[in-house]
Order: C-alpha cells, then structure tokens, then sequence
C-alpha cells in the first residue's frame, strides 16, 4: 500500500553550468634599493621558479617596473603577497608585491 516515490536517481547526471574562481596576478614592482641577488632569491622560493627564470623575470621588472610572478586564487595570491612583503620587510628591503585581478 501507499504512493510510489521517485528514487532521485537518473540515468543521466546533471551537468550544471561551472565557473572557474577569479584569477589574480602577483606583481613585483621595481625600486632603487633592493638587490637583484635578492628580487631572484624571492622569486625562486616563493613562485617556484629555477635560477634561470628568476633572473630573467627580476631583470624584466628592472627595466619595466612591474611584473607578473605568478596568476592565483585570491586566498593563495593574499598569502603570496603577504609572505613575500614580510620576508623583503625582515631583511630590511623595500621591495614590493601586491595583486590585481586578471
Ligand atoms: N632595481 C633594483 C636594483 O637595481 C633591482 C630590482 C629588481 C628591485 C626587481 C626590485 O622588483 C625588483 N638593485
């Protein structure tokens, strides 16, 4: 006795429409003071890159004034420049990171 109940299942599963997160670019901004030596040593522990990589994007900011370390969420972009803000801060460098959406 009683109603017949749909199960919920389908033989075809829903393909709901999907949207990737924001994007965001880490910038490097060019200054007078900081050593290059320094600039690459930011980029390989923070954005992952080889010696190689490093120089040459430290070197595009030295000449540009700006540049493109990396393209993130925003929470590991947040973290990014936050990290690399008070590791430049705690040796004295007036090196700056900040983002901006994609
Ligand atoms: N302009 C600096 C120098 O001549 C080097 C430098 C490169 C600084 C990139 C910051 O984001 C930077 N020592």
């Amino acid at each position: 006795p009683g109603e017949e109940r749909d199960s919920g299942l389908s033989v075809q599963a829903a393909r709901p429409k999907l949207r990737r997160p924001p994007q965001y670019k880490v910038l490097l901004l060019n200054d007078d003071y900081t050593p290059m030596e320094f600039v690459v040593l930011v980029l390989e522990t923070f954005f992952g890159m080889n010696r190689e990589k490093a120089t040459q994007i430290m070197l595009h900011i030295h000449t540009r004034g700006v540049g493109v370390c990396g393209v993130f969420t925003k929470d590991i972009a947040e973290t990014k420049v936050a990290q690399v803000n008070d590791y430049a801060r705690s040796h004295q460098h007036p090196l700056m990171c900040t983002m901006e959406e994609a």
